[in-house]
């Protein structure tokens, strides 16, 4: 999947507990792809660089 940074600063979407995914640090203004889970269910993310941002991945 693509998640798109629309933020000036640097970002990551990575996946807590086992990190089943993990973009890596995203640049302002740029567009980042990984391999969401196959396995439908809720998969927690955050920023690693802000820790405080947080998000849940739904796969249906
Ligand atoms: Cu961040």
């Amino acid at each position: 999947m693509t998640v798109v940074n629309r933020d000036s600063a640097p970002h990551t979407v990575t996946a807590t507990g086992d990190k089943m995914f993990d973009t890596g640090s995203i640049a302002g203004d740029s567009t980042a792809t990984f391999t969401a889970p196959s396995a439908s269910g809720s998969y927690s993310y955050i920023c690693t660089i802000h820790p405080n941002m947080e998000g849940t991945l739904t796969v249906g």
